[in-house]
């Protein structure tokens, strides 16, 4: 056990007097590190070796490397997340607000002493390409307590000593988002019991960030999340400036004309998104189109001045899931990992003799001669019980940890300050039935309430419910920071400030068979042919059929050169099926009608759909549409 320093450390001389160096020694008086270390990006290798030489990381092969999270702490615990204020109006369905007092109180109580023995790293960040016109949102200083911490912050943010001198010389040095990260033993934490210490709190109003608890990257990136989306989003709408969601964004360009569209979009975890963010032109396409990568899990957006929607990716990595990822489902990321481009991966399996990695997906099988490995836990796998033998290798959530820099469809333009113009906005659940392969929503406002009543079908061992959604509003449920009627207004608002909006669409990759159960589309690298048809509907090359639901596309305009696909399961992929939209109908009803202050456009749309629907139901020619 380490004794608690009856002094708190000094803080190193590279931090100028001010704002910045109080906030430190406030946190330093209150967690009692040993020491306290001031990070830039260029301390990168030092401190790979540090982690390397402390078992914190092993290698995985030419400058690549591996590390596991404690067995409980491999996941974001939304349930031990809160957002709070000193303002009992910015309490929502899904925001766990509590009072702001009660809270720092509490963390201040159990963060007594509790970076004993330990360093406190000085994380200088950005979470902006530099220079760009919400840079002023994007500055933040981490105090992380853990060493995998810094190493992933290098690789997610764009982390700098130069911030804290811009700062110090800054007219609003007061201005930039303070970040406390304490890790904790997970051994004493109690965790799942009813004294459960874990807290992760974003002080919205006040810009601070503390979370105590966890080392896994989805709690401890405080960049990433808790600033980049809930603090962001917070922010985007205080000032009225800018929406900060959960969305990938990435580039299409026809070759033969040389025009470039720009998509962003956002889907429920476990629907595709880091996959559709890096994917390649499927081959028949692939001399005529490129697709390139700006991010694939955040995107800020705000009205140009031409009057289009921009967007910019804050972050400057990719954490992605490991699961499932392989050269045919994202061939993009298994390059962005490659030796040399010092990713970090997390509670995957491990060989400790050769420094591979595996995790479930990733081959058909898992590796044959079995010496050497260990699974996530950290067991070795001829050692594993036997009732363990068909548990999985890697963890579900085990993650890769790479920079932006390393993956080769990057954008030319993506680190442009300017952002890019938005074109279309594309929502994505995972859903067996009655969503077909795209349909166009028309006009801002029922491409906002598309985008409240999105969400991912439950699935049936967890949740026991056939085909239900669990709604996920536009993928922010575990980011929303304020009241969700507030946030709809707040989009109103901003797309109603453009003269060029984007176009709104749903899509859904994921529909089945109804006999046997087979997926109809092929999805991956196919989805492209969707995304060019969207494009070229808001181009007005196409024209779609209209539904109750939106505008989906006729069979012969969707470009399937090179793609096998049976007519009946085209048929099935573009329809819409009216009797289980009108049960989805009812649960929207009682889903959107669980948000205070909803705008009337909202509530509109929603009627505005139900008629439709029940107009298709009744007319003379309204047999459920089939576009045959
Ligand atoms: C998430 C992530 O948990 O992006 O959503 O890591
Ligand atoms: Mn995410």
């Amino acid at each position: 056990m380490t004794l608690q320093n009856t002094r708190a450390p000094q803080i190193p001389d590279s931090v100028p007097e001010g704002p910045v160096r109080d906030f430190i020694a406030h946190w330093a008086e209150i967690t009692r590190p040993d020491r306290v270390v001031v990070v830039d990006a260029s301390d990168d290798a030092s401190l790979l070796e540090e982690a390397l030489a402390a078992g914190e990381l092993h290698p995985a092969g030419d400058g690549r490397y591996y590390s596991r999270s404690h067995p409980r702490d491999t996941a974001r615990s939304e349930e031990r997340t809160v957002v709070a204020t000193s303002d009992p109006s910015d309490a929502g369905v899904y925001n766990n607000w509590r009072p702001a007092e009660e809270v720092k109180a509490e963390l201040t109580s159990r963060l007594q002493g509790a970076s004993a023995g330990r360093t406190m790293y000085v994380v200088p960040y950005l979470m902006a390409v530099p220079g760009g016109p919400l840079a002023r949102h994007a500055l933040g200083v981490e105090l992380t307590d853990d060493r995998t911490v810094v190493l992933q912050m290098i690789r997610m943010a764009r982390v700098s000593t130069r911030f804290l001198e811009e700062l110090a010389e800054s007219s609003d040095p007061g201005y930039f988002v303070r970040g406390v990260q304490v890790s904790g033993d997970p051994e004493s934490l109690g965790q799942g019991t009813d004294d459960d210490q874990r807290l992760f709190a974003t002080l919205a109003d006040e810009r601070t960030i503390i979370h105590y608890g966890s080392a896994y990257g989805g709690n401890a990136l405080l960049g990433k999340i808790a600033h980049a989306l809930r603090l962001a989003s917070y922010d985007g709408r205080r000032t009225g400036d800018f929406l900060a969601e959960q969305f990938m964004l990435l580039g299409v360009t026809d070759t033969l004309t040389g025009k470039t569209w720009h998509v962003a979009g956002g889907f429920p975890s476990a629907s595709g998104k880091t996959n559709l963010a890096m994917t390649l032109p499927p081959d028949a396409l692939g001399d005529r189109y490129r697709v390139t990568f700006y991010g694939d899990d955040i995107a800020w957006m705000w009205v140009g001045d031409d009057g289009r929607l921009y967007a910019m990716n804050p972050e400057n990595g990719v954490f992605g899931v490991a699961r499932d990822t392989n050269s045919r489902t994202n061939p993009a990321a298994m390059e962005a990992v490659r030796p040399g481009t010092g990713t970090i991966f997390t509670n995957v399996a491990y060989n400790e003799l050769t420094g591979d990695v595996w995790w479930e997906g990733k081959t058909p099988d898992t590796p044959e001669d079995t010496t050497g490995w260990r699974d996530w836990t950290g067991t070795l796998i001829d050692d594993r019980d036997p009732s363990d033998r068909d548990a999985p290798w890697a963890h579900p959530n085990s993650r890769f940890t790479t920079a932006l820099s390393n993956v080769t469809t990057l954008a030319p333009d993506a680190t442009d300050p300017a952002g890019v113009p938005v074109d279309l906005i594309i929502f994505g659940g995972r859903t067996r039935d009655r969503e077909p392969l795209a349909r166009v929503v028309e006009g801002n406002a029922a491409g906002v309430y598309d985008g409240l009543t999105l969400g991912a079908e439950a699935t049936f061992a967890a949740e026991g419910l056939d085909g239900q959604l669990r709604y996920d509003p536009m993928s922010m449920r575990p980011f929303l920071s304020y009241p969700e009627g507030d946030y709809a207004r707040h989009w109103l608002d901003i797309l109603g400030r453009l003269t060029e909006p984007p176009t709104f669409a749903h899509v859904n990759w994921f529909q089945r068979d109804p006999d046997d159960g087979h997926y109809l589309w092929s999805g991956f690298r196919d989805n492209l042919r969707v995304l060019l048809w969207l494009l070229a509907y808001r181009e007005g090359t196409v024209t779609g059929i209209p539904t109750p639901v939106g505008v989906v596309p006729a069979a012969g305009e969707l470009d399937l050169t090179g793609l096998d696909i049976p007519a009946d399961d085209l048929t099935r992929l573009l329809s819409i099926d009216p009797v289980r939209w009108g049960q989805e109908m009812q649960a929207r009803s009682v889903h959107l009608s669980a948000f205070a202050d909803l705008p009337e456009e909202i509530s509109g749309a929603h009627r505005d759909t139900a008629a439709a629907l029940a107009d298709s139901m009744t007319s003379p020619d309204g047999a459920p549409h089939d576009n045959s």
